[in-house]
């Protein structure tokens, strides 16, 4: 959590100041408590901020969902409660085209689950799911979506698909989400979501790789588990330095 102080009422123009006078990051956040529309967060040398990811909080992802993560559904009240207390929210979607790549469907002769060679690498077809627009890529109905500043979507490219929130499976192609951070002077991660295995795995193991301090909280994770994964999955995640807690 950071240590900071908050001012009620400097306008943007004051940013100048503050920088001058040896605060290293000013952060201007809508205020909802006070008539004045904004107030400032200012944040001293050394001081991290802390955003909560949200991954794949989606209808597919929960119980009747096209790949529906056993009890994925058990974590949105948590999930909405942890807002409550975050500095900053963003939530991914995973949101794929008609025919992506990653759906068996799109493959002759393949079946869910089945793993293929991509140009990039291995990839796990996947039942069809969180198609654009569907009902089934929508976030869960009781996910309070409103207090997110930042909805990250994932998976957009036909031909590649997209893991973690930071960078697509060819591991080179960029999502925007660490630009994001960065200039918000985010410096330490939270992340909860959907599947712990697959998008919350990839995107921690990417988050600590670009310098991130993270978190992933597992009582409000829940996983695919294939073959193990889910323990694959948790002991990679703790030998890179990522806290797990939950
Ligand atoms: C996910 C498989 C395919 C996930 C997304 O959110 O973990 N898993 N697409
Ligand atoms: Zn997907």
């Amino acid at each position: 959590m950071a240590r900071a102080f908050w001012t009620n009422g400097p306008e943007p123009s004051r940013w100048g100041v503050a920088r001058g006078s040896g605060v290293d990051q000013v952060c201007q956040l809508s205020n909802k408590l006070a008539k004045r529309p904004y107030r400032t967060l200012i944040l001293g040398e050394g001081d991290k901020m802390t955003a909560l990811i949200v991954i794949d909080v989606q209808n597919d992802f929960c119980s009747g969902g096209a790949l529906a993560v056993p009890d994925g559904a058990e974590i949105v009240t948590g999930i909405n409660s942890l807002m409550e207390t975050s500095e900053a929210i963003i939530l991914t979607q995973d949101w794929h085209p008609n025919g992506h790549s990653s759906f068996a469907s799109s493959h002759k002769a393949r079946e869910p689950y089945d793993t293929i060679d991509m140009p990039y690498g291995s990839q796990v077809l996947w039942p069809t799911h969180c198609v654009q627009g569907s009902k089934g890529a929508d976030f869960h109905p009781n996910l309070q979506t409103n207090s997110a500043e930042v909805v990250v979507r994932k998976g957009f490219r036909t031909a590649i698909d997209s893991y973690s929130a930071f960078f697509e499976n060819d591991q080179t192609t960029v999502t925007g989400l660490e630009g994001y951070l960065r200039t918000r002077g985010i410096q330490e991660l939270t992340l909860v979501g959907l599947a712990t295995d697959f998008c919350v795995y990839y995107s921690a193991i990417d988050a600590i790789k670009l310098g991130f301090a993270v978190t992933v909280d597992l009582g409000l994770c829940r996983a695919i588990d294939l073959a193990g994964s889910l323990d694959t999955a948790c002991r990679s995640m703790q030998l890179a330095g990522i806290t797990l807690r939950g």
